[in-house]
């Protein structure tokens, strides 16, 4: 066996075991891009498949890592290990919402049934998805039983990082009329269980009422599911409403394990989506690495216009 090997073996056992600082550890690497990961990665996927992936979205201030701090606690009570990968495409490692996240969470700090994790973008948005799908690879071949994932529900990325979750909780906070009109377009298709947080707010009762409405009358990205998604209000700086939306989430994973089809239609989903991603990231590295020669035999026929670009993408796309 070589030392990569070894070392390889190591690194996941102790994985599997939940050592939490080899896990920050390789977490770090894959935000780096490293790609001495990819093995490890390989193995760990193989391995992995654990815990229930939730995702928690919703705008920046809407009361999300303050929710996902309720949620631990819940959780925690019932004995459950909880991991959170908290993403923020726009602040850096050292921003104000990161920090802000950080010392929201840092109650459970001490308590190793519990690890949060932030990672931002860094300037590189096609990167994040992928390091995110990655990083769930990691904590899924981990003993989490539920791993929850906190984006800003705005944008492309955003919305493709909750392809990962199987449960999706989506946070409003209460809104004028015009308001909830703009934003459905957006939300009413990803979400699984929707929370009107900041409920102490006077148009909470009001927002709710609409979204039901658009509940009830939208059509859902996912058409397969039959779940009608509930609306919850909640006042997560006081923990009001938490028990109805951990009863909320449990019901929806109730009703999913109820079908298996459509288990099996979100496990095949979520595959499909992470090829396209991965596929994705690896055509990018290439196309930048400055890696010439890999198109070089494809430049010139374009260039003397024997072929035609599309010829030649299509031939290379053949060969994969
Ligand atoms: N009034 C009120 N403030 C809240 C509530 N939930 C959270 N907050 C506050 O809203 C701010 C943003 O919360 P945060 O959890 O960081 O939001 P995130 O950006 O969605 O993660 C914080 O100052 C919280 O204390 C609530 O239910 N009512
Ligand atoms: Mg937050």
């Amino acid at each position: 066996m070589t030392n990569g090997a070894r070392d390889e073996n190591v690194t996941l056992e102790a994985l599997c075991r939940g050592d939490v600082r080899t896990c920050a550890r390789l977490l770090t690497r894959i935000e780096r891009g490293e790609e001495a990961v990819i093995p490890l990665l390989q193995a760990l996927y193989r391995a992995g498949g654990n815990g229930r992936v939730i995702g928690v979205t919703g705008p920046p201030g809407a009361g999300k890592s303050s929710l996902i701090s309720c949620l631990i606690g819940a959780w925690r009570r019932r004995g459950l290990r909880v991991a959170v990968l908290a993403i923020d495409p726009s602040s850096p490692f050292t921003g104000g919402a990161v920090l802000g996240d950080r010392l929201r969470m840092v109650e459970h700090g001490c308590d190793d049934g519990v690890f949060i994790r932030s990672m931002a973008s860094r300037g590189q948005l096609g990167g994040l998805a992928r390091a995110a799908g990655d990083a769930l690879t990691v904590l899924e071949a981990m003993p989490w039983d539920v791993i929850l994932v906190e984006t800003v529900g705005v944008g492309q990325n955003e919305t493709d990082i909750m392809r990962h979750a199987a449960v999706v909780v989506l946070l409003q906070t209460p809104l004028g009329g015009d308001e909830v009109q703009a934003v459905k377009a957006g939300i009413i298709e990803i979400g699984d269980v929707y929370v009107v947080n900041k409920s102490d707010h006077p148009a909470a009762d009001r927002t709710c009422r609409q979204l039901r409405e658009m509940i009830a009358r939208g059509s859902r990205l996912r058409p397969d599911r039959d779940w009608q998604p509930p609306v919850i209000k909640t006042q997560a700086h006081l923990g009001v409403g938490v028990a109805e939306l951990v009863d909320a989430i449990d019901g929806c994973f109730a009703h999913q394990n109820a079908d298996p089809e459509a288990a099996r239609r979100y496990m095949s989903d979520r595959a499909r989506h992470r090829i396209g991603e991965i596929l994705r990231d690896r055509l990018d590295r290439r196309l930048r690495s400055g890696d010439e020669g890999w198109l070089e035999g494809s430049i010139e026929p374009v260039v003397s216009r024997e072929k035609d670009p599309y010829t030649v993408v299509a031939e290379m796309l053949s060969r994969l």
